[in-house]
């Protein structure tokens, strides 16, 4: 089954989103196999968003993601890293279509709410950064014959 790493940003968690975010995965039939509360250090969230190293945002980003507690999670399920974008909504939560998280509850792009994986190797290589292997958890759902 395909993993995702998804975390509710600082701005989620302070707005009280973090509930009705994961209440949406887990409706959509996703199950969680990790979830916790954590705050990043610089060095973790330089390393997360290395890929935007010397963009202008750069140094507000690693501001913002540092700023207050995150909540992580890993969601396991088939197609669940494109889904999960789709759910997200475009990075610009002004255009983000209504009706995903980015445009039910965004604004600016600084503060848009939800990181996702964006492919199966970041993916692999965020679940390993926010997670340990004994943090992640593999259990079966009674539910899973209803979804699938
Ligand atoms: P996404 O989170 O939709 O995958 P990325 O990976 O392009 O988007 O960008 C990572 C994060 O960097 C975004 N979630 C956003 O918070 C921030 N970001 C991206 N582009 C900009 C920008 N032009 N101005 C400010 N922040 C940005």
């Amino acid at each position: 089954m395909e993993r995702t790493y998804l975390m509710v940003k600082p701005d989620g968690v302070q707005r009280s989103l973090a509930g009705e975010i994961i209440s949406r995965f887990e409706k959509k039939g996703f199950k969680i196999i990790g979830l916790k509360m954590l705050q990043i250090s610089r060095a973790i969230a330089e390393k997360h968003y290395g890929e935007h190293a010397g963009k202008p945002f750069f140094a507000g980003l690693v501001d913002f993601i540092t700023s207050g507690p995150v909540v992580a999670m890993v969601l396991e399920g088939s197609g669940v890293i494109n889904a999960a974008r789709e759910m997200m909504g475009a990075t610009n939560p002004l255009k983000a279509a209504p009706g995903t998280i980015r445009g039910s509850y965004g604004i600016d792009t600084g503060r848009n709410i939800i990181h996702g994986s964006d492919s199966p190797e970041s993916a692999a290589r965020e679940i390993s950064l926010f997670f340990r292997e004994d943090e992640l958890f593999s259990y079966n759902r009674d539910v899973d014959r209803w979804i699938y």
